[in-house]
C-alpha cells in the first residue's frame, strides 16, 4: 500500500477523555473511531490488525479440530426464555422488538442458539466429540463502557461450544481449548496466563480466565511470578491424546496463578516470597466447562453407546477479540507509538523513502516493494512528499516492526537501512540482502 493513497486519519493530539494508552494510540494513529458510547468503526488500519488476529484465531481453533460457523447477530427471546436467561441476564442485554411485535435481542454469548443448533440435527454419540465457534460481533450494554475497544458495548468475540457425551470427554474439551489458546495468544506475541476464575451468568464450576498482565488492567491478579516464564513454544501436541494435554494444562496452572474472584490467602502464602506478585491484568478470554446446564432444559440429548437418552456436556469458550488490540498494545508500545508483534503487523513492514522525486531513490523503493510482494510480505510505503522526521514519525506511531529507509546517499554506496521499532537498531545492507532477511524473520511467523 501506499501511503499516498491510503486512508490513515492519523491524529496530531490525543483526546483528553482516552485514559489509557492503548486507546490514545489507537485514536492517534487512526485505527477506530467511536461511534456512540463503546461502539466503534474499524478504520483501514485497525481493521487490518483485527481481520490479522481473527485469521490466527481461526488458524489455531482448526488445529485442534473446532468446526466454524456463524450465527446471527440478532436472536429471539424465546430461546432465552427456555434456559431461563431472557429474564436473569438484566440489563445488559439489548432488547428489541420487530415490527410484527416479536421480541429479539443482539446477542451477548451463544450457549441458547447453539444449542438450538445441536439438537435439531444431532442425535448419537456417534457424532461426538464435536465443537463449533463462531467470531461474530456481540452487543452488552455495559454500565461504563471504557478504554475504547477494551470495554465496548458492541464487540468481536470469538465463541466456541464443545458438546461431548460425558463429563470426562468434556473436561478433555476443556483442556484442549486451552492448550489451543495459549498457542493462540503465543502468536501474537502475549503472555496470557491462565487462572482459576468465577464463571458469572454463564454459569459451570470450572472455569480458567487468561490474563495479560499490564497496569491498566480490570483485574487485580495475584500469581508466582514463574508462571510468565512458561512457554508452550514450537512443541507439537496430540490434541487427540486426553493425557497429552492435560499435561500441558497442569503445567500451565499448577503454579499459583488466581483472580481476586477466587483468591485465596492462606494458598498463596505458600509461594515462596520472592516470586509472590500482586498485579493487574488484562482478560482477554475465558473457558468454561458447565455439563448439563443447557443442555438439560433445552432438550439437547444423545443416545449414547448403552442405547440411553442423556443430555450432552458441554462448555463454552472465549475469545475477546476486538479487546486483544488494546491488549496488544498496552503490552507492546513505547512513548513513541505502537510496536507490533510480527504475528500481528498490519503490514510486514515500512519503506521510507528520504527524498520522494529522486528518481534513484523512487525506483530502489518501488523495487524494495515488489520484491518484498514476491515473498509474499505486504509493505506500506510513505510515498508522500514529507519531510524525513515527518515519514519517521508516522511509521512509529503505527509500529510497523520494521522499517527500510531508502536515500541517495546510501543507494550510492549500494545500501538501504533496516530498522527494528522495537530496539530502535539499524542496519544496513543492499536492497537484496534486506528483503531476504525480512523474509527470514516473518518465516517464524506464519
Ligand atoms: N460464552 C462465554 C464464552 S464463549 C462468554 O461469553 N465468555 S465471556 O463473557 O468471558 O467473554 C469472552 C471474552 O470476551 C472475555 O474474556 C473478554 O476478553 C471479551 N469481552 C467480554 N466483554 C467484553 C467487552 N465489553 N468488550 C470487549 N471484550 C469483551
Amino acid at each position: 500500500m501506499r501511503l499516498s493513497r491510503y486512508f490513515l486519519p492519523v491524529l496530531k493530539e490525543p483526546p483528553s477523555d482516552a485514559q489509557i494508552v492503548s486507546h490514545r494510540l489507537m485514536l492517534r494513529a487512526g485505527m477506530i473511531r467511536q461511534q456512540a458510547a463503546g461502539i466503534y468503526s474499524w478504520l483501514p488500519l485497525g481493521y487490518r490488525v483485527l481481520r490479522r488476529i481473527e485469521a490466527i484465531v481461526h488458524e489455531e481453533q482448526e488445529r485442534v479440530g473446532h468446526i466454524p460457523l456463524l450465527m446471527p447477530t440478532l436472536q429471539p427471546a424465546d430461546l432465552w426464555r427456555e434456559s431461563g436467561r431472557y429474564d436473569a441476564y438484566g440489563a445488559e442485554m439489548l432488547r428489541v422488538r420487530d415490527r410484527h411485535k416479536r421480541d429479539l435481542l443482539y446477542g451477548p454469548t451463544n450457549e441458547e442458539m447453539i444449542t438450538d443448533i445441536f439438537r435439531a440435527h444431532v442425535g448419537s454419540y456417534r457424532d461426538l466429540p464435536l465443537t463449533l465457534y463462531h467470531i461474530q460481533w456481540k452487543f452488552r450494554d455495559e454500565i461504563r463502557p471504557r478504554f475504547g475497544v477494551m470495554r465496548g458495548r458492541e464487540f468481536l468475540m470469538k465463541d466456541g461450544y464443545n458438546f461431548d457425551v460425558d463429563k470426562a470427554a468434556a473436561l478433555h474439551a476443556y483442556n484442549r481449548h486451552m492448550v489451543s489458546y495459549l498457542r493462540t495468544y503465543e502468536r501474537m506475541g502475549l503472555t496470557a496466563i491462565p487462572m482459576r476464575a468465577d464463571s458469572g451468568p454463564i454459569g459451570g464450576d470450572d472455569t480458567h480466565e487468561f490474563l495479560v498482565l499490564a497496569q491498566t488492567g480490570e483485574s487485580e491478579v495475584f500469581y508466582d511470578d514463574r508462571v510468565t516464564a512458561l512457554k508452550l513454544g514450537a512443541r507439537a501436541v496430540d490434541h487427540d491424546d486426553p493425557a497429552a494435554v492435560k499435561a500441558v494444562c497442569e503445567e500451565f496452572t499448577s503454579l499459583y496463578a488466581r483472580t481476586d474472584e477466587t483468591h485465596d490467602e492462606a494458598a498463596f502464602a505458600q509461594v515462596p516470597q520472592a516470586h509472590r506478585k500482586v498485579g493487574r491484568g488484562i482478560e482477554v478470554g475465558q473457558i468454561f466447562y458447565f455439563g448439563t446446564k443447557y443442555s438439560e432444559p433445552m432438550g439437547a440429548v444423545v443416545v449414547n453407546d448403552q442405547g440411553e437418552r442423556v443430555p450432552v456436556h458441554m462448555g463454552s469458550h472465549g475469545i475477546g477479540v476486538s479487546r486483544l488490540l488494546g491488549a496488544i498494545i498496552e503490552a507492546s508500545h513505547d512513548e513513541r507509538g505502537i510496536i507490533w508483534p510480527e504475528g500481528v503487523t498490519p503490514y510486514h513492514a515500512g519503506i521510507v523513502n528520504l527524498k520522494q522525486g529522486d528518481g534513484a531513490a523512487d525506483a530502489a523503493c518501488e523495487g524494495l516493494y515488489a520484491a518484498l510482494a514476491a515473498k509474499g510480505l505486504s509493505a506500506l510505503y510513505d510515498d508522500r512528499g514529507e519531510r524525513a522526521g515527518a515519514k519517521f514519525a508516522t511509521m512509529d506511531l503505527i509500529g510497523l516492526p520494521w522499517r527500510l529507509t531508502v536515500g541517495p546517499r546510501g543507494l550510492a554506496a549500494g545500501v538501504v537501512e533496516l530498522t527494528c521499532r522495537r530496539t530502535g537498531e539499524s542496519e544496513e545492507m543492499s536492497p537484496e540482502a534486506a528483503v531476504d532477511r525480512l523474509a527470514q524473520i516473518y518465516a517464524a511467523h506464519p
